[in-house]
């Protein structure tokens, strides 16, 4: 949508430091809620994931979801029933945790007696490894799905929900912090690069009273795997991220990773060894954040929700 003058100048600021993604990360910008943002984001993943989902997500709490049209108009409604995780991704899930065994000393054990005994609470993983304080915490999401998207994907509300909904679950399991899904916009995104088009979205759907904005974007000027503004403190308005169109898998992982960005987390080093979705050799196979990110997330978990 239309650039307005306040905010176009800010592009020409960032487009002067940033023309693109590798650029683009760590510039410092002002976002259209007048926050002080950083951007950054994860480069495209090495491989091709699955396109498609083999099974419905889990969700934590069913929810109502307004489906909106280019203006924000409520077009209609849907219901998104809650759906418990099935023992068997529990345990796959488990396994790809083998590297923090240690840590969680058989915790995922609890976890899944717990899903089986009380599914029905509000608090579905109170023994969970992150050293979460059990303050549950429920935020609001509104999804985006630009142009694009929604031309090559004619299930994208269901797609883009299910990435949603993939991307909390370690966000529950380990913070008890469950994202719920209340909106569903058609997006027209425009930008020359990530940067750009991550600030259309926030021009465009910024300041409606839900925690999170992400965007899903199959835009060809998108060269990045996905982007995110950081922010040092509780942030005016909404967190803002966007994703890539990179099948089921891949951009699930990525939606985690800039949510993550949203909460004020950093990167970890490259080649450091360290396996945490905040580190770009790990971002797409591993669904955990190390000790430290964990600590951050904690402290930062009041920034959102209720
Ligand atoms: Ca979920
Ligand atoms: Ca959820
Ligand atoms: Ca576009
Ligand atoms: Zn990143």
């Amino acid at each position: 949508m239309k650039i307005k003058g306040f905010a176009s100048l800010t592009l020409a600021v960032s487009l002067l430091i940033a023309p693109g993604l590798s650029e683009a990360s760590g510039t410092t910008t002002l976002d259209s809620q007048g926050n002080q943002v950083t951007i950054d984001g994860i480069p495209k993943a090495k491989t091709e994931s699955k396109e498609k989902f083999d099974k419905p997500a889990k969700v934590e709490r069913s929810t109502v979801v307004d489906v909106l049209d280019e203006k924000g108009k409520k077009l209609s409604e849907k219901k998104i029933n809650k759906n418990e995780v099935k023992a068997e991704k529990k345990a796959d899930k488990a396994e790809k945790k083998a590297a923090k065994e240690d840590k969680k000393n058989g915790k995922a054990t609890e976890g899944e007696l717990c899903i089986l005994f009380c599914g029905g609470g509000t608090d579905p993983d109170p023994d969970d490894g992150g050293g979460s304080t059990d303050t549950a915490k429920v935020v609001t999401v509104l999804i985006a799905a630009d142009e694009e998207y929604r031309a090559a994907h004619s299930d994208w509300q269901t797609l883009t929900q299910n990435i949603v909904e993939n991307a909390d679950n370690a966000f529950t399991r380990d913070h008890n912090i469950d994202f719920e899904i209340k909106a569903l916009g058609q997006w027209s995104s425009q930008g020359a690069n990530a940067s750009e088009i991550l600030q259309d979205m926030d021009r465009d759907w910024n300041g409606n009273g839900y925690d999170f904005v992400v965007g899903f974007t199959k835009d060809p000027n998108f060269n990045s795997g996905g982007i995110a503004y950081v922010y040092p403190s509780s942030p005016n308005g909404s967190a803002v991220s966007v994703n890539l169109d990179q099948g089921a898998t891949n951009t699930w992982h990525a939606a985690q990773h800039e949510f993550s960005h949203n909460y004020g987390l950093g990167h970890d080093a490259q080649g450091s060894g360290i396996k945490c979705i905040m580190n770009y050799d790990y971002s797409y196979s591993v669904d955990y954040w190390d000790q430290d990110h964990d600590n951050e997330i904690e402290a930062h978990k009041s920034w959102y929700g209720n």
